[in-house]
């Protein structure tokens, strides 16, 4: 499939990469773009050769937010009857292979939120995240509000969405958004490295364990330790935990073949 908003490429075996494509605009996401989104997820959901996406923008911004200039005039009718930013937040929270953003330059408003809707984030030392709709008479519309506190801590997310303070990449990894900081020329390679390493896992293993640690935001600890639990027991019905367990004790490589 073809994409005018994205780059669509796959680096390595059981990789997919997803470039935002809109340098004109700093990657604003418009409605072209979030709908080109929807479709490559698609594709790459039911595309069992597909194990794991690293979700990408430009050296200057991974997503500048919302396409400004598009949603300027819209009344609230059209924003609740096209649900805007409902299908793609959804299809994104849905998918069920991991996700990495791999983050340089202004991650703002719904860039930043896109990031967060990934499954962790890796950021260039030039990234910087920020949540300014305030600025514009807005605030977050794609889980801003919600998942910057969980990530940060409601002092530093109340800062960052009441003040619109832009953090940088090494403020961003001690408050716990990103998981770590490269340097700006070795993102793709960290990015599609841990990506690699992931599609040589067990993909039944790596949507269990991905389902469940998304399960900690939504459920008890004790809902979720016991889910953790069976879900852990049922994954020695699979060929890939033999096969894991047998490779440790003969000192090779494990070859998952995800059944
Ligand atoms: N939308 C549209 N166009 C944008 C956007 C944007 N978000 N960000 C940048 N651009 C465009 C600029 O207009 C400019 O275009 P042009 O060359 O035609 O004038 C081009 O990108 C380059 O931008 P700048 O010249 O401004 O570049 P600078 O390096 O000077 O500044 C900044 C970079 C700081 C990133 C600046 O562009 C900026 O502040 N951008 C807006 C950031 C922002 O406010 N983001 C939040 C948007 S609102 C949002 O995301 C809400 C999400 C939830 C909505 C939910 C609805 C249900």
């Amino acid at each position: 499939m073809s994409y005018e908003t994205l780059i669509v490429e796959t680096p390595s075996a059981g990789v997919t990469l997803i470039r935002l494509n809109r340098p004109e605009a700093l990657n604003a996401l418009n409605s072209q773009l979030l709908g080109e989104l929807c479709l490559a997820l698609d594709a790459a959901e039911s595309d069992t050769m597909v194990r794991c996406l690293v979700l990408t923008g430009s050296d200057r911004a991974f997503a500048a937010g919302a396409d400004i200039k598009e949603m300027s005039d819209r009344s609230y009718a059209e924003m609740f009857t096209s649900d805007m930013f409902g299908p793609v937040a959804r299809r994104i929270d849905s998918f069920r292979k991991p996700i990495i953003a791999a983050v340089s330059g202004f991650a703002l408003g719904g860039g930043c939120e896109l990031a967060m809707l990934c499954d962790f984030i890796i950021a260039s030392e030039t990234a910087r995240f920020g949540q300014p709709e305030i600025n514009l008479g807005v605030m977050p519309g794609i889980g801003g509000t919600q998942r910057l506190p969980r990530a940060v801590g409601k002092s530093k997310a109340m800062d960052m969405i009441l003040t619109a303070r832009m953090i940088d990449a090494a403020e961003a990894e001690r408050a716990g958004l990103v998981s770590r900081v490269v340097a700006a020329d070795k993102l793709m390679d960290e990015a599609l490295a841990a990506a690699a390493k992931i599609a040589s896992q067990s993909p039944l293993a790596v949507m269990m364990n991905k389902e469940l640690v998304n399960a900690a935001f939504d459920t008890t600890l004790t809902t979720g330790v016991a889910v953790e639990r069976r879900l852990f027991h049922s994954l020695f019905a699979f060929e890939d935990q033999k096969e894991g367990m047998a490779a440790f004790i003969d000192k090779r490589k494990p070859g998952f073949t995800g059944k």
